[in-house]
């Protein structure tokens, strides 16, 4: 089995061979993408555990792969979620407001409070919906990506999935039908060990994941998940190789997913602590902060200063969410059809309390 990509050295230092020679602000925007993810989930689970919010879930492990992936694509490209990608919205420019506010599923949550907590879109940076059940917005992006191919319009998509949602018929549907009308789709599974108590050894017997891709006709890449600079490069070029009429590819970050699948779930009910631990070693955040700190002047204080910052603006965008009243009650009734019909109008005169 070839060993995954890797870019960043145990030193921090970069291997000139692969390195995707990223200037510095740009390091340092990857870098402040990733700490946000990670601020944000903390938080987000203690409102959680405040009874603030109703559910949530974390992607402590995998913001390397998440926001190295999302920062890899162009403006025009479309990324297609799974669940767990908070830091790929916010590089598409989602407020972070407006995310809180879907987690409240307050008034100002640009989904009116109809879909479940942590299930956001952002329409105007071409962010699809989360979708819930396990591998269905696989289809969905090779549908997207088949129409920027019939269109000419030289675009890509990001699709995210974890280990788990290989195992499903729509893994195959969309992989198949990719390699077959070689649409422009770049496929990032998350490998972070785990579907929710199930081993990824126990998902499958195949080797690798990457390695189905070969038989559906394209390649497969292994990257080392943890490593933002690697699973930037790997996606860059798969991303080009997608526009220029190359076909898809799939990219299978190596992960762990260090905290529970969700705020529903306690791992240490499944799962060897120790496992985990040895993952911890390797956060992608501190690796990230190694090479930070061997190639650039950071240090301690701009550490601090820059999670100062993020903490701060989450702060500020939790107060101004949390200020906002619930939806009102005839959003429950509205943007189902054009124009309302009798039977709802009804109902809606009716929780009005006017009949
Ligand atoms: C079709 C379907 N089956 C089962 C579930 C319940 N479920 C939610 S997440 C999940 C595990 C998915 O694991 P993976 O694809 O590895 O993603 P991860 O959660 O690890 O990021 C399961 C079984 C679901 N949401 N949809
Ligand atoms: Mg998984």
């Amino acid at each position: 089995m070839a060993e995954p990509l890797r870019v960043i050295r145990d030193d921090g230092s970069a291997d000139p061979a692969v390195n995707p020679k990223l200037s510095e602000a740009e390091r340092l925007a990857l870098y402040g993408g990733m700490m946000t993810e990670r601020i944000l989930d903390e938080r987000m689970l203690g409102l959680q555990r405040q009874g603030r919010i109703g559910f949530y879930g974390p992607s402590i492990g995998q913001e390397a792969a998440i926001v190295g992936a999302a920062m890899a694509m162009a403006p025009g490209d479309w990324i297609v979620p799974q669940y767990r990608e908070p830091g790929a919205a916010l590089v598409r420019g989602m407020p972070l407001k407006d995310m809180i506010c879907q987690f409240l599923g307050n008034a100002d949550d640009p989904l009116h409070g109809r879909q479940m907590p942590c299930h956001y879109v952002y329409r105007k940076g071409n962010y699809l919906s989360i979708s819930s059940p396990v591998g269905t917005q696989i289809p969905h992006a090779v549908g997207i990506a088949w129409g920027m191919r019939i269109r000419g319009s030289g675009d890509a998509v990001l699709v995210y999935f974890g280990d788990g949602a290989t195992s499903t018929q729509d893994f195959h549907t969309g992989m198949n039908f990719a390699g077959v009308f070689r649409v422009p789709c770049v496929f990032l599974c998350n490998n972070n060990q785990w579907a929710i108590s199930l081993p990824v050894g126990r998902q499958t017997a195949s080797a690798t994941l990457a390695e189905k891709a070969q038989a559906y006709g394209f390649d497969g890449v292994r990257v080392d998940g943890m490593d933002a600079l690697a699973v930037y490069g790997a996606v860059r070029e798969a991303a080009a190789r997608a526009r220029s009429g190359g076909g898809p590819t799939m990219v299978e970050a190596l992960t762990y997913r260090l905290g529970p699948h969700s705020s529903s779930d306690d791992p240490s009910r499944y799962r060897d602590e120790a496992e985990a631990a040895v993952w911890r070693a390797r956060d992608p955040l501190v690796l990230f902060r190694r090479h930070l700190e061997a190639t650039t002047g950071w240090d301690a204080g701009r550490e601090a200063g820059l999670e100062r910052e993020i903490g701060d603006a989450i702060t500020r965008a939790v107060a101004e969410a949390e200020a906002a009243p619930r939806p009102a009650i005839d959003t429950m009734f509205t943007d189902v059809y054009e124009a309302m019909p009798p039977h709802l109008e009804e109902q809606l005169a009716r929780a009005l309390g006017r009949r």
